[in-house]
C-alpha cells in the first residue's frame, strides 16, 4: 500500500458543491456531470441539467475563477429536439469538451438517450454561444465518450464505452478520418473482475489530457454491492504517439464518494467527473465532477503530483486489442 486510503490525491474545494439546482435561473431537479473548458478569460462549464420531467439538457455557465460567480446563459445550449433529432427523445447527458486546434472549434461528445438506449452523439461549437449538431456516431448502447484533441497518423481517435450483452463494459478506442466514420475498434482498458473497485463497468471521465509523460486518463469504475453501486475514480497513462498503448494504470482508486454531497443524492455514492481544466501557469488541475447525480463539485491537484503518482503505478504496457483476444 502506497497511500493510506488511495482517495486523498485530489483535494475537494471548500466551497463544494460549487453549483446546485438552486443556482440555476429556472427550476430543475438536479445539475451535475459538466463538461469543462477554458474559453477566453472564463472557465466554461457545460452543465447537465435534469428537468422536472427527468429529461436532461445541456446549459452553459461561465466564471472567471472557475469556482464562483457563475453566469448562466438565459436558455440551454443543447436541449432535446426529438422531432428533428429522435435520438435525443429522453435527453442529452454527460458532455465531454475537447478543443480541436486543427478545426478551431470545440467538439462536444455527449450521450443522446434514444428509445434504443444511450448512444454517442457529437456537436460542435466555436465558443459555446452557438452549437451545431453533428449527429450520432455510435449506435446504442454506447456512452462515456471523449475525443482526443488531435489526429494520429491522419485519423481522429475517440474513447468510448459500449455495453455488450455479455461480459463487462470496457473502454474502447476507435479511429476516423473525418469524425463521421469510425473503425479499427480496439479494446483499450478492461474493467477488472470480482471484488475490484472497477469490476464489471468502467468509462472515461474528462477527455484525455496531453502531458509530458503521456495522455492522462481519469476513469470511473463501478463496484456493485448489495447496497447499490459505488462510483470511484482511477488513472491511466497512454502513449503520446500511439494512444492504443497503455503505459500505466493505478490499482487503487484515487478518489471516491466521501463527502455528504457525494454519499447521498438522487443516486448515492457517486463521483462522476466529465471535465477538467489545467492551468499551465500554476500547474493546477481542476476536476469538475457530479456528486450523487445531484450537484457539481470541484477537486484540485497539481498535475506534477498526478504524474508522480502515476509513474509509481503498475506498468501494464499492453496495446489495445483489435484481434481475436478483444472479441
Ligand atoms: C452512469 C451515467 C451517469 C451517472 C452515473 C451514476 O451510468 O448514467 O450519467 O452519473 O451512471 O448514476
Amino acid at each position: 500500500m502506497t497511500r493510506a486510503a488511495g482517495d486523498d490525491l485530489f483535494r475537494r474545494h471548500p466551497d463544494n458543491p460549487i453549483i446546485t439546482a438552486a443556482s440555476l435561473p429556472y427550476r430543475a431537479n438536479a445539475v451535475f456531470n459538466a463538461g469543462a473548458g477554458r474559453v477566453g478569460d472564463d472557465t466554461v462549464l457545460l452543465l447537465r441539467v435534469e428537468d422536472l420531467r427527468g429529461i436532461s439538457h445541456l446549459h452553459v455557465a461561465r466564471s472567471a475563477d472557475g469556482v464562483s460567480g457563475w453566469r448562466f446563459d438565459a436558455s440551454p445550449l443543447l436541449a432535446p429536439e426529438p422531432d428533428r433529432y429522435p435520438e435525443e427523445v429522453w435527453g442529452c447527458e454527460d458532455p465531454r469538451l475537447t478543443w480541436l486546434p486543427e478545426r478551431e472549434e470545440w467538439a462536444i461528445a455527449y450521450t443522446a438517450y434514444s428509445r434504443r438506449g444511450p448512444l454517442v452523439s457529437l456537436a460542435l461549437s466555436r465558443d459555446f454561444s452557438e452549437v451545431r449538431r453533428f449527429g450520432p456516431i455510435m449506435p446504442p448502447e454506447d456512452k462515456d465518450a471523449a475525443l482526443f484533441p488531435r489526429r494520429f497518423d491522419g485519423r481522429w481517435a475517440i474513447i468510448h464505452r459500449p455495453s455488450p450483452l455479455r461480459g463487462g463494459a470496457h473502454m474502447w478506442i476507435s479511429f476516423s478520418p473525418d469524425l463521421r466514420h469510425w473503425g479499427d475498434h480496439g479494446l483499450l482498458l478492461e474493467a477488472r473482475d470480482g471484488a475490484w473497485w472497477d469490476a464489471g463497468k468502467i468509462g472515461i471521465g474528462p477527455p484525455p489530457l496531453e502531458t509530458r509523460d503521456g495522455w492522462l486518463i481519469c476513469y470511473h469504475g463501478v463496484h456493485a454491492t448489495a447496497g447499490g453501486p459505488i462510483y470511484r475514480l482511477g488513472l491511466a497513462l497512454l502513449d503520446l504517439q500511439d494512444p492504443q498503448v497503455v503505459l500505466r494504470r493505478t490499482d487503487e482508486w484515487i478518489f471516491g464518494p466521501a463527502a455528504p454531497y457525494e454519499r447521498s443524492g438522487d443516486v448515492n455514492k457517486v463521483v462522476f467527473p466529465t471535465g477538467w481544466v489545467h492551468d499551465p501557469a500554476t500547474d493546477v488541475l481542476s476536476l469538475y465532477y457530479g456528486g450523487g447525480d445531484s450537484v457539481v463539485a470541484l477537486a484540485t491537484i497539481r498535475l506534477q503530483d498526478v504524474l508522480e503518482y502515476l509513474t509509481s503505478a503498475p506498468e501494464p504496457r499492453h496495446r489495445a486489442l483489435a484481434d481475436g483476444d478483444a472479441w
